[in-house]
């Protein structure tokens, strides 16, 4: 914690709500105001350090505006739905200011701590004082009830109070994940305000446990990974060791507890986190279990856990992962499916699991400085996170399908199957999301020894410094994600040699860059960060050019719903099509894509103000064959040799398709949609 910090005052958000931005100093003595997203200053295995939330202003750009529609909207409306459902009462039951019975799953208590994390890390973007209001009205509430030994859950209380954290409760009880969300929203709300109220009353749960449970003491299980990484977070954010230890001991799972293969396969804890071969069982829990073992490997170097991340990864990359960064196809037991077991309407894709994804790849990307990770990331949040919350910031989706007839059949999230709802009773997606949007400024850029890395694209300004302490101010200017050009104007305090490393999506093929006007020749790789190595003085420009033109993906054979298909993507968003956009088409199931005169003309691209909050539509050119597929019987016979059977020919006419982006799909009336779509290459 003894860092030089330089004083810096930036101006905070003006999000529009709730008051006049503040302003925001730093200084020696609140070293929480020079802290990342995860703070990475003195991790010895990490190549990148986190840059401070605060440190990045966000402009109006794609996501300055649906930050703006999560403060202003679905952080409101959904503290109002965690009050009117009681999970907040579940507090005040047990200091008796309410008598009310106990509502909600086991892990009810991390929707508020979660949505106080979310305030937490909006707040490091200046000050919003009706949040900082209620976040701390719930704070009092949360710390009120801790007990003297330090243990505090709503559930465990009562007679309930004898299936404490004993081996049959942490299989299900989400005790620990409880404390995980606990710790990650004090954290937040500390580097916010520098209040350590909720903070001291982690770190005095987190010593019970440190002292009470490991090795020689009694046994604990994650059985919900989660705690781990927040573990990791405290080790750094205290310097006290024990926390690192403890999520060690968690990564490595402790033998005296017998366990059920499945179990073990299902809650990816338990067991060494070395000894696993590929992500299987339930998806959120894997994220989460990877992320906490990357925050470990960060800080102790542990080539084990390398080789083992990396293993995974492959894993999910190579087989797991759907074209919208979404993970885990299965409902049942909401997990991940067999290598190339993506199936698309049928998809559960939980939101939490693509944050999960998101958070991983970061801790990844921090330990190598490798653009594959950040590509993971690019995708996940632009479609598969972005999909989860509706474009007026009040709706959700839980499971995210690539396909859909508008509807679900009825099940355990939407009783109607409706696809976007206010409120689930498990309700761990919405404030994960409010979390994950509210921390973006601070996933901009990192730093490294020898400069600063620009990760994601969006119109800002940076005003940090480079490892040496030399400041520096970093202006973005784009329209991206609509348009490829992005301007970077350096203001370092002094001019000096450092490195601008760029990142090249892996997707931009033929990307150019300029440096004052000059072309950068060479070394424009995709899927790569450009090192741009020189003497920077205040007004240098850098101007990426990406080149935005659709492009068409097919996946891998044994994905087997995609046969024969493509899905759309332009620039870093998968399109789809929803029918409300095909007028004179009866079923999304009877189009196809035409093939057009190759790349720049199978497409044509038009921005549309007034559309689903301003998006880009593609127009395409295909075909439609009405009842192709409603006509045909289920099994027919097939003649070889030639020769067309009777009601297997359908003549097709064309159509004009209009592609939108996944994530604005379903924010008008039930419409059905799809992803992957035929390939008509008319043979
Ligand atoms: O178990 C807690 C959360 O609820 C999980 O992470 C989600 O998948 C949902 O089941
Ligand atoms: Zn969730």
């Amino acid at each position: 914690m003894t860092r030089r910090f330089r004083p810096f005052v930036i101006l905070a958000m003006s999000l529009g709500c709730v008051s006049a931005p503040a302003r925001i100093e730093q200084s020696a003595s609140q070293p929480w105001r020079g802290q990342g997203v995860v703070h990475l200053d003195k991790s010895p295995y990490a190549k990148l350090r986190s840059v401070p939330i605060r440190a990045v202003r966000m402009q109006d750009g794609f996501w300055g505006r649906r930050r703006k529609v999560t403060i202003e909207k679905s952080i409101p409306s959904i503290r109002a739905l965690i009050e009117e459902h009681g999970y907040a009462d579940n507090f005040r039951r047990l200091s008796k200011s309410k008598k009310v019975e106990r509502k909600g799953p086991v892990f009810a208590d991390t929707d508020p701590y979660k949505w106080i994390e979310a305030v937490g890390v909006f707040l490091q973007s200046g000050d919003q004082p009706q949040l900082r209001q209620w976040a701390e009205e719930w704070i009092d509430e949360i710390v009120a009830i801790q007990e003297p030994g330090g243990y505090l859950n709503t559930n465990f209380v009562g007679e309930k109070a004898s299936q404490r954290l004993i081996p049959e409760t942490m299989e299900w009880g989400h005790e620990l994940y409880s404390l995980g969300h606990m710790l990650q929203a004090a954290i937040a709300y500390y580097r916010a305000t520098g209040n350590r109220k909720l903070l001291d009353a982690g770190i005095k749960f987190a010593d019970y446990l440190a002292r009470d449970f490991g090795p020689d003491k009694k046994p604990l299980l994650a059985g919900h990974p989660e705690v781990e990484m927040a573990l990791v977070e405290l080790y750094r954010t205290t310097g006290e060791r024990r926390y690192l230890e403890l999520a060690g001991y968690l990564l490595n799972g402790d033998k005296r507890l017998d366990r059920p293969a499945h179990r073990i396969v299902y809650t990816f804890s338990g067991t060494p986190f070395t000894a696993r071969t590929r992500l299987q069982g339930h998806a959120v829990r894997a994220m989460y279990a990877c992320s906490g073992a990357t925050d470990y490997y960060l800080e102790t170097g542990d080539r084990q856990y390398w080789g083992t991340l990396e293993r995974l990864w492959q894993d999910m990359l190579n087989g797991k992962m759907y074209v919208t960064g979404g993970l885990g196809s299965r409902w049942d037991g909401e997990s991940f499916g067999a290598s190339y077991e993506l199936p698309n309407s049928r998809a559960y894709a939980e939101t939490c699991a693509a944050i999960g994804s998101f958070m991983w790849n970061w801790r990844m990307l921090a330990a190598t400085g490798d653009a594959r990770f950040t590509d993971v990331m690019e995708r996940a949040l632009y479609n598969a996170i972005n999909v989860g919350m509706s474009l007026d910031g009040t709706l959700y989706c839980y499971a995210n399908p690539l396909e859909s007839s508008g509807k679900s059949d009825p099940n355990w999230h939407s009783k109607d199957g409706t696809v976007r709802n206010p409120w689930y009773d498990v309700l761990c997606c919405p404030p994960n999301i409010q979390r994950t949007l509210g921390a973006l400024p601070g996933y901009l850029y990192s730093t490294s020894k020898d400069g600063i890395y620009a990760h994601f694209f969006e119109s800002s300004d940076l005003d940090w410094r480079l490892e040496d302490g030399t400041g520096l101010k970093i202006t973005q200017k784009t329209g991206y994600p609509w348009e490829g050009n992005v301007d970077f104007t350096l203001n370092p305090e002094r001019p000096g040699e450092f490195t601008l490393y760029l990142r090249i999506p892996g997707w931009a093929a033929g990307a150019k860059v300029s440096a004052n006007g000059q072309a950068v020749n060479g070394a424009v790789e995709p899927g790569k960060y450009l090192a741009l190595r020189r003497r920077w003085q205040a007004g240098d420009r850098v101007r990426l050019e990406l080149d935005m033109t659709p492009q068409l993906v097919a996946s891998h054979p044994l994905v087997l719903e995609n046969a024969g298909r493509v899905a759309v993507q332009r620039g870093p968003l998968v399109y789809c099509l929803e029918r409300t956009d095909q007028p004179g088409v009866r079923s999304l199931q009877d189009v196809a894509l035409a093939p057009g005169g190759g790349p720049g003309k199978e497409f044509r691209t038009e921005f549309r103000a007034g559309l689903l909050g301003g998006v880009t539509v593609l127009k395409h050119r295909g075909t439609v064959k009405e009842g192709a597929l409603s006509d045909q019987p289920l099994y027919r016979r097939v003649l070889t040799g030639g020769g067309a059977e009777a009601g297997t020919r359908h003549s097709s006419r064309p159509a004009e398709l209009t592609f939108i982006p996944y994530y604005a799909w379903a924010n008008r009336e039930p419409s059905p949609m799809r992803v992957w779509i035929p390939y008509d290459t008319g043979r």
